[in-house]
Parts: structure tokens; C-alpha cells; sequence
């Protein structure tokens, strides 16, 4: 639940802003307005500096050296685990296994744990509104164990079938894979009641948090998610780098994704023994730069607080949804009722790419596209959206400038 406007304390936007230098940059001669959080948020000083310090003062390949920059970077590359265990309320640090994002989050669960447990017959579930990260690497699996992939259906609003899904599920239900929220229709699923109902019917089930983890309190215990994935650079982090929680007892019967340093005990030309977690999943040097500094972005966060970001994003949802609905022949895509920080539309006779291009000359970031959903985008009959997405550092202001520019792209084109 959302607490009250009167309990949670006021974001001051623009000394928020002034901690990212990117937003004083022009865009073709105009103020940036950068709407395409989605696929990536802007990084504040913090994290950049936090980058430059990693490589001025400690740069060393860490968990093999006794000397001392060997030593401060491993211990600030664990810090980042402690952290991110924190972040999503993981019960053991162990749980925490650093990947590449979300991507290789979930094609690791699908390369380990879905050859070891997907049989032919087997069902995966996954839903009508995931990004193709969350469909491809099952295709891939069911393909290669003669599985079976199913998908549970959406309302016009862009929300769930929950009655549909529930049939869905069944004895040879093996893996419900779901996303937490939409990145093309801002939908927030209902993910705690859909693990309770997987798991009633013997499924794990993970849970792409790509587009949950910056706007969201997650916790997965509470959850009881079996696995969760999510992206440093989609909460003010740094690229290269993301999560992959998984419950310890999964993760110990999984065998290794990748083989090679770090992820081993020892090794002979007979048999190689594993490391202990989370190490057997991270083979070959990490991507330690990134990593360290993504635990700058998530205290980054948690400085200001979820809920406060939370609430701001809400009202330029809500003030962004009121606009557009002004708008002569523009249809908001996504009208769900539990939904956050973004709005896909289109407007009739105009291609989502030329309205890109006209924002983009008014300095206006917007993504267009079908946001790597195209079973999504068939679902509505359409090619694609336009998107805006919000932050923590987007205003008011700036929506008024996308109405502006949507008010002259209209001129323009309709
Ligand atoms: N899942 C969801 C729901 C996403 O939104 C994305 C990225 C991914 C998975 C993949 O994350 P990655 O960090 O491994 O790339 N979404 C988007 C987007 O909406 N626009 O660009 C990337």
C-alpha cells in the first residue's frame, strides 16, 4: 500500500536534480527532458564519482590477492552484496549471486535450473506482458526438453486474468516466470498471490523485477519469491551489472552456469570441486567496477526512501495521465489499476516513430517502439507505443513540455 500523502515527506525535485549532471545537457538546442527511465536511469554524482574512486584509489581483481588494494576491493565488491541482500530483504547474503542484469539473471535460472528440473511435458507459465528477456530463454528451454510454454492472458486494461491463470496452473506446472511490473504498460502484478497459487500447485516461480526494483519496496521473503532478478542500471547504477536472488536451498541443488576461476575449490583434470555459494555462480573476474559502485545508486535510494519516490512518481502519473487523456485522437495503452511510472500511448494515423523523432527535436526523451513486448503489442493489435517514463528527478514542468510538443506534433501531422 502507498502511505498517505501526509506521512511521507516531500521530494525537493530540483535539489534532486541538481545531483545529475546530465539534466543540465541541451538536446537540440532545448533543456533535456529525459522520459526513457525504463530502459535506463540517469546516474547522480554519487555514483559517478564512486566509479572514478574505485579506479583512482583501490582498482585490484579481487577474492585472489593478500595485498591491500586487493583486499578493499574485494571488501567493497561484498558490500555491494550486503547491500543489495538489504535492498530486496534476501535472508542471507549467500542468496545474492551477481550477474550481467536481469537478462542473464534469468537465462542463468534457465541454463541451471531449468535443465536440471524441465522435463518433456513439462509447463512453464509466463504471461502475455513479458519482455522478450522473459520469454525467449523459456522457448529456448521448452525447445530443448520438448516443454510446453504457457501464457496466461490480459484484460483490455492490461492487467491479468487471475481466474485464466489459475486454470493454467497444474500438476505438470514446473516454473511460473512473471513479471513484476510491465515495462510497456506500467502494470503492477500481483505477484505475492501468484506464488502462493504456483506454489500450492508444486511451481517455483521467479519473478523479473527489472521494472519493480527501482519503484517498489521489494521484499522477497515476504514474497516468498524462489527467484527474483533485477538490473543495477534501471536504479541509478551503473550498466554491466545485476541480481540474481534465488532461495539458498535452490541455488545449492543448481549446478554451476558457467565454468572457470572464482567458482571453484579445487580442481584436478578428475574432478573439479565447486565453491560454496554464491561463488560457483560467478565464474571469471566480475564486473567489479560496477558492481562496487552499484551499491552507491542503491543507498542512493535508500537516502531518499522508496515511498517518497514512490509518492512523486504517482503524481506525475497521474498529472501525465490527465494531460494526455486531453489530447484529441491519443489512447493510453495500460490502464491498469495497480500501476506505476509510465504511460504508453498512441494516437491514431501517427506512427509512434515519427512522434519520437519530433520529441526528440524539442530535446524530449521518449522511447517508441514495442519495448521488446511484441506478443504484447500483437495482444493490442498495434506495432508500438510511445512511452514516457518517469523518475525521481522528472517534473511537472517537463510533462507540460511533452503535452506541448504532442500538441505540435499534432499540427504537424494529424
Ligand atoms: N525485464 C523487463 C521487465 C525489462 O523492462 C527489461 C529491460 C528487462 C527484463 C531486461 O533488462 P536488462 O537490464 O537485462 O536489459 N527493459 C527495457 C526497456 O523497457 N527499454 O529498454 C530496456
Amino acid at each position: 500500500m502507498m502511505p498517505s500523502a501526509s506521512i511521507v515527506k516531500e521530494l525537493d525535485v530540483y535539489a534532486i536534480r541538481q545531483q545529475f549532471p546530465v539534466l543540465n545537457r541541451e538536446v537540440k538546442g532545448k533543456p533535456l527532458v529525459y522520459f526513457d527511465n525504463a530502459a535506463t536511469s540517469q546516474k547522480p554524482q554519487v555514483v559517478i564519482d564512486a566509479l572514478v574512486d574505485y579506479y583512482s584509489g583501490f582498482n585490484a581483481n579481487i577474492h585472489r590477492g593478500i595485498h591491500t588494494l586487493a583486499e578493499e576491493a574485494t571488501a567493497a565488491f561484498e558490500a555491494t552484496r550486503d547491500t543489495a541482500k538489504q535492498f530486496i530483504n534476501a535472508a542471507a547474503r549467500e542468496e545474492i549471486i551477481f550477474t550481467r542484469g536481469t537478462t542473464e539473471s534469468i537465462n542463468l535460472v534457465a541454463c541451471t535450473w531449468g535443465r536440471q528440473n524441465i522435463r518433456a511435458g513439462d509447463e512453464i507459465v509466463i504471461s502475455t506482458m513479458e519482455h522478450h528477456s522473459n520469454i525467449v530463454p523459456w522457448q529456448i528451454l521448452c525447445e530443448e526438453k520438448k516443454a510446453v510454454l504457457k501464457v496466461i492472458p490480459i484484460n483490455d486494461e492490461g492487467e491479468l486474468l487471475m481466474d485464466e491463470y489459475e486454470k493454467l496452473l497444474n500438476s505438470a506446472t514446473k516454473l511460473v516466470s512473471i513479471v513484476h511490473v510491465s515495462n510497456a504498460l506500467g502494470t503492477v502484478n500481483p505477484v505475492k498471490q501468484m506464488i502462493d497459487l504456483a506454489h500450492k500447485a508444486g511451481a517455483v516461480v521467479l519473478v523479473d523485477g527489472a521494472q519493480s526494483s527501482v519503484h517498489l519496496d521489494i521484499d522477497v521473503q515476504d514474497l516468498d519469491a524462489d527467484f527474483f532478478a533485477f538490473s543495477s542500471h534501471k536504479v541509478y547504477g551503473p550498466t554491466g551489472v545485476g541480481v540474481l536472488y534465488g532461495k539458498r536451498h535452490l541455488l545449492e541443488s543448481m549446478p554451476p552456469f558457467q565454468g572457470g576461476g572464482e567458482m571453484i575449490k579445487e580442481v584436478s583434470f578428475g574432478k573439479t570441486i565447486y565453491a560454496d555459494l554464491p561463488y560457483k555462480f560467478e565464474a571469471g573476474t566480475p564486473n567489479i567496477a560496477d558492481t562496487v559502485v552499484f551499491k552507491t545508486a542503491m543507498d542512493f535510494i535508500n537516502k531518499i526512501g522508496k515511498s517518497v519516490i514512490r509518492a512523486h512518481e504517482d503524481e506525475l502519473l497521474q498529472y501525465a495521465t490527465a494531460q494526455l487523456e486531453q489530447i484529441p485522437g491519443l489512447q493510453i495503452i495500460g490502464r491498469a489499476k495497480e500501476k506505476v511510472s509510465l504511460v504508453s500511448f498512441v494516437i491514431d494515423n501517427i506512427h509512434p516513430q515519427d512522434i519520437g523523432i519530433l520529441l526528440d527535436n524539442r530535446g524530449i526523451a521518449v522511447r517508441t517502439g514495442h519495448h521488446c513486448a511484441q506478443p504484447l503489442m500483437q495482444r493490442f493489435g498495434i506495432t508500438g507505443t510511445t512511452r514516457a517514463s518517469f523518475a525521481v528527478y522528472n517534473t511537472k514542468d517537463e510533462i507540460d513540455e511533452l503535452i506541448t510538443g504532442l500538441h505540435k506534433v499534432l499540427k504537424m501531422l494529424a
